[in-house]
C-alpha cells in the first residue's frame, strides 16, 4: 500500500524537492496552494497533472479548509511546510507572520486531532536556526537555548513548542526539523544567495552595474536544500518522534559567498573599504568576459546599502549535524558550500542568457517596446 502524504508550502523551494523525493518513493502526495493573480506555479509545473501528485486549494489562516483537506486527504504524514518564510519581511508584517507561521502550526495540529487522526498521521514542523537568534552558543545543537531575534523567529519558536506540546499531551508523533540555512536553483529571489547569483549572472553578461547588500559579516551554514527533504523524511521514519539539528556543520560569511559566486561567473572580486562604505570591486576577469563590451577591472559590482540592514540581525549560525548523522543516518556534506555555490551560479548564466534572448526575441517582434 502507497502512503499519502500532505504537504504545505508546496509551491515553495523545500516544498518542490520533497514532492519529487515523496513521489519517487512511490507516495500518493498532496499540496495545498493558495489563489494567487498569477496561477503559474514555476516550482512545480513538470509535476502538475502527473497521476500520484495532486493540488488542492486551502491557506493556513483558514482553519476550515485545513480541517476539511485533512479529512478528504486522510494523510499517513504531513509536511508543514508553509510559512512567510523571509526574516526582513517579518519585521514589516509581524501580524501575518504570526497568524501563519505560529497559529498556523496549531490549526494543523487540531486539523489532525478533529479528524481523529491521531494514532495513523505524522507531523513533520518545519522549524529553523533562526530559533537560535542571538546566539548563545557555537555550534548549535538539539540542547542549545533559543533566543529568537525577529518576528519571524518568535512565530516559529511557537511552532516548536507547540509541537511539543502536542507530542506531550495527546501522544501524537510530531516532530520539528530544526533546519539551517538551505539553498538552491529553485530558492527565492530575495534571499541573500540567490541574489547574489542572480546578480553575478547579469552583472557578468552586462544586464545590471551592482548588487546592493546588506551586512556582509554575517555567518551562515549553507546546505543543498535538495539534500535537506530527505531529512524530513528520515525524521518521519524514525522509531520515536524527536526533534533533529540539519545543518552542515560548516560556516561563511556572506562576503565569502560572494567572492566565490562572482567567481564561477567569470569576476575575481577585491573588497576595499569598511561596514557601510565596504565595495566588492573587480580585480580581473576571464579572457571571455575582458574581451566583451560591459564589466570592467575597476569597477565597483558590490556595494553596501542600509536598506537591506535588519533592525535585529541574527549573524553567528553553525549547526551540529551530530545527532542527524548517527541516529538518522544522514550525511551533511553530500553537497558542498563550494559545489552549492557553482551549481547555483551555473544555473543562473543560463537562465540570464535565455532571458537576455527572449528579451531581444520580444524587441525585435515589437511584443516589447
Ligand atoms: P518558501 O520557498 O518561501 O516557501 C514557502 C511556502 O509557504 C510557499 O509554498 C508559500 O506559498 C507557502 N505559504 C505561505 N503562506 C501561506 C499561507 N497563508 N497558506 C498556505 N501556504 C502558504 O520557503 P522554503 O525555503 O521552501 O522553506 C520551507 C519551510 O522551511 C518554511 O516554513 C521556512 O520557514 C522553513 N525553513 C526554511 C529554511 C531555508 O533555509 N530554506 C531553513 C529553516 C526553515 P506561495 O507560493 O503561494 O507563496
Ligand atoms: O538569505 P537570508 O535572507 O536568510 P535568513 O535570514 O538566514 O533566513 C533564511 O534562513 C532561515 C534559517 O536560518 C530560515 F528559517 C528562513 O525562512 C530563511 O530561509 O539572510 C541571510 C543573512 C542575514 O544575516 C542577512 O542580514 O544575509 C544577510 N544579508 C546581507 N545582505 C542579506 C542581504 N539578506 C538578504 N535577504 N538580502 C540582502 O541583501
Amino acid at each position: 500500500m502507497s502512503k499519502t502524504a500532505l504537504i504545505t508550502g508546496v509551491t515553495g523551494q523545500d516544498g518542490s524537492y520533497l514532492s519529487e523525493f515523496l513521489l519517487a518513493k512511490g507516495y500518493e502526495v498532496h499540496g495545498i496552494i493558495r489563489r494567487s493573480s498569477v496561477d503559474f506555479r514555476e516550482r512545480i509545473a513538470h509535476l502538475e497533472g502527473t497521476p500520484h501528485f495532486h493540488l488542492h486549494y486551502a491557506d493556513m489562516s483558514d482553519s476550515m479548509s485545513l480541517v476539511k483537506l485533512v479529512g478528504k486527504v486522510q494523510p499517513d504524514e504531513i509536511y508543514n511546510l508553509a510559512a512567510q518564510s523571509h526574516v526582513q519581511v517579518s519585521f514589516d508584517a509581524p501580524e501575518f507572520t504570526a497568524d501563519v507561521d505560529a497559529v498556523g502550526v496549531l490549526r494543523i495540529l487540531e486539523a489532525v486531532r478533529t479528524n481523529h487522526l491521531e494514532a495513523k498521521c505524522r507531523i513533520y514542523q518545519a522549524s529553523t536556526s533562526e530559533l537560535y537568534g542571538k546566539v548563545e552558543d557555537v555550534p548549535q545543537s538539539e540542547t542549545t537555548p533559543f533566543h529568537p531575534y525577529s518576528p519571524y523567529a518568535v512565530a516559529k519558536l511557537y511552532g516548536y513548542w507547540i509541537i511539543k506540546e502536542y507530542r506531550e499531551a495527546y501522544n501524537m508523533f510530531c516532530c520539528s526539523g530544526i533546519l539551517f540555512n538551505h539553498e538552491s536553483e529553485r530558492r527565492g529571489e530575495t534571499f541573500v544567495t540567490r541574489k547574489i547569483t542572480l546578480a553575478a549572472a547579469r552583472i557578468a553578461q552586462g544586464m545590471q552595474d551592482c548588487l546592493y547588500l546588506g551586512n556582509l559579516d554575517s555567518l551562515r551554514d549553507w546546505g543543498y536544500a535538495r539534500d535537506y527533504v530527505e531529512c524530513m523524511w528520515l525524521i518521519l521514519q524514525h522509531e520515536t518522534p524527536e526533534d533533529f539539528v540539519i545543518a552542515t556543520g560548516v560556516q561563511h560569511s556572506v562576503r565569502e559567498f560572494a567572492t566565490l559566486a562572482f567567481h564561477h561567473a567569470g569576476i575575481e572580486l577585491r573588497w576595499e573599504g569598511k561596514g557601510i562604505d565596504e565595495k566588492g570591486i573587480v580585480n580581473n576577469l576571464t579572457p571571455a568576459l575582458s574581451e566583451r563590451e560591459g564589466v570592467k577591472v575597476g569597477d565597483v559590482v558590490v556595494a553596501v546599502s542600509p536598506d537591506f540592514y535588519r533592525p535585529t540581525d541574527v549573524v553567528n549560525l553553525l549547526g551540529d549535524p551530530t545527532k542527524a548523522k548517527r541516529e538518522l543516518g544522514w550525511n551533511p556534506q553530500s553537497t558542498s558550500f563550494e559545489q552549492l555555490v557553482e551549481l547555483m551560479v551555473k544555473h543562473d548564466m543560463q537562465k540570464v542568457t535565455r532571458e537576455h534572448f527572449n528579451l531581444a526575441e520580444y524587441l525585435e517582434k515589437g511584443i516589447v517596446k
